[in-house]
């Protein structure tokens, strides 16, 4: 076994399902990049569109001068799950523990055992969604798979389901042949099924309206327009991926780290709405979900509860909310909900003590728009 291929075996005996060799060299569609930021599809993700950032991500030698091979790691999570009935919906990449945390772990212990294969220290960097590399272009070129229309990798056996991670190494290894064929053919079934119609023709996507920025990225108010169309989601969204039908092959094994944790995939959302501070911490201690923090989690599961069927138990947590919560912006989400809902009692009461100018209009338009719309006889 040459030093590659035992780099491979050893990749795989660390939870990697696919690993792939490329060179430093400019990642293939780095134009491709610098055409999505200029036409402001990152929407807030300001740290996408710093002058350093984007010349790192021109040329991976930027971030490690001495870098001579790239390996490009996958690691598969579950696929999603089916929705179920008036419960929320969290991306499965985010049902166990933080992805960054585990692969970076097993990246570095695969860098040790190759410093130790070599039998020197060698100058290196190690990424999993940490770094600014542009990872699927990456990827594709290390022979992992094709970007697909939903613009996510995809690899013919595994499919999208998958993590991907790298290490920038001081070592010459050739590299793998790119995967140059398009297995999309005519199949347009990812862009019919995305509910907010954000996925471009050029295999990138409009951030600002994709469900996955709006409740985890994103941190100001969720489109109003944009709200009917959560379909239950409060973390993530995988309705561009579960509809793909090179998802639909038996899930490959699984690490354990990524298994739901209690209560996922399919939230409680009454219940979630009252998660005090404390019980978010301890919920969601080492888990993706941490990253909205308690302020956008709540907000999110205000918002997809008016996207769902209304309950008498959605109403009442959603009323306890606009009238207790601390945050004016999860207050704002409750007050559209119980729009939707139609609970008019419950916004006029709320107007007579909410003193947030914001809320106050969300509840006033949510007033109107129930005054102007026909009951039915
Ligand atoms: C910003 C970001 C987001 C944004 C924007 C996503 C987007 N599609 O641009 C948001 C918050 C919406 C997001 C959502 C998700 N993300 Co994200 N995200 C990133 C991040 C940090 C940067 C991506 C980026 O630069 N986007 C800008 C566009 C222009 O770049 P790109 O999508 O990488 O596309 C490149 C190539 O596809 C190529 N390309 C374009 N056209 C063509 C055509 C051909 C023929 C070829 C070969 C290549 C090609 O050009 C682009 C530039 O190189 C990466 C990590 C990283 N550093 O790369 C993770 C990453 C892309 N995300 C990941 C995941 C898991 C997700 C979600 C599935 C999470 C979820 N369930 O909610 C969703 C998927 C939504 C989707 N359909 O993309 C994984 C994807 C793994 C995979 N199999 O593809 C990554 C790689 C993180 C990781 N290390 O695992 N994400
Ligand atoms: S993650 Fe959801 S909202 Fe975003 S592109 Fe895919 S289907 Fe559309
Ligand atoms: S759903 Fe169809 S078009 Fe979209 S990524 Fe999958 S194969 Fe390609």
């Amino acid at each position: 076994m040459n030093l590659k291929q035992a780099i491979k075996a050893q990749a795989e005996l660390l939870g990697f399902a696919l690993a792939g060799f490329t060179t430093p060299d400019p990642p293939p569609h780095f134009a491709v990049y610098e055409a999505w930021l200029r036409a402001g599809r990152h929407a807030e993700m300001a740290y996408l569109a710093a002058p350093e950032s984007v010349a790192r991500r021109a040329d991976p030698r930027r971030v490690l001068p001495e870098c001579r091979s790239i390996l490009v790691l996958g690691m598969a999570y579950p696929a999603t799950a089916a929705p179920v009935p008036g419960a929320g919906r969290v991306a499965s990449y985010a049902w166990g523990d933080d992805y960054h945390d585990v692969l970076t772990e097993r990246c570095q212990a695969l860098v040790g055992w190759i410093q130790a294969e070599v039998g020197r220290l060698l100058p290196y960097r190690v990424y999993a969604d940490t770094g600014p590399l542009l990872e699927r272009d990456l990827a594709q070129r290390a022979g992992l798979g094709w970007i697909g229309k939903n613009t996510c990798l995809i690899h013919p056996l595994l499919g999208s389901y998958l993590f991907l991670a790298e290490a920038l190494l001081d070592l010459d290894l050739p590299p793998d042949p790119p995967f140059s064929a398009d297995r999309c053919g005519s199949c347009t079934r990812c862009l019919d099924a995305c509910p907010t119609g954000c996925i471009l023709p050029d295999r990138t996507l409009d951030a600002s309206r994709c469900i996955s920025y709006l409740t985890i990225e994103n941190k100001a108010a969720i489109p109003a327009e944009l709200r009917p169309r959560l379909e239950g989601w409060v973390f993530g969204c995988d309705i561009c991926q579960s509809v793909c039908p090179w998802n639909h092959s038996p899930s490959p094994a699984i690490d354990p780290a990524f298994a739901p944790r209690p209560g996922l995939p399919a939230p409680d959302l009454p219940a979630e709405l009252l998660l005090s501070s404390e019980a978010f911490r301890t919920k969601f201690r080492g888990s993706p979900v941490k990253r909205a923090k308690r302020s956008g989690y709540l907000r999110n599961v205000a918002a997809a509860l008016g996207s769902l069927p209304a309950t008498p138990a959605a109403q009442a947590a959603l009323a306890d909310t606009l009238q207790h919560n601390q945050d004016p912006l999860v207050r704002l989400h409750a007050a559209w909900s119980l729009g939707q809902m139609g609970d008019a009692a419950t916004l006029q009461k709320a107007a007579l003590t909410e003193k947030d100018p914001a809320v106050r209009a969300e509840i006033e338009q949510a007033l109107a728009q129930r005054s102007s719309t026909p009951t039915q006889s």
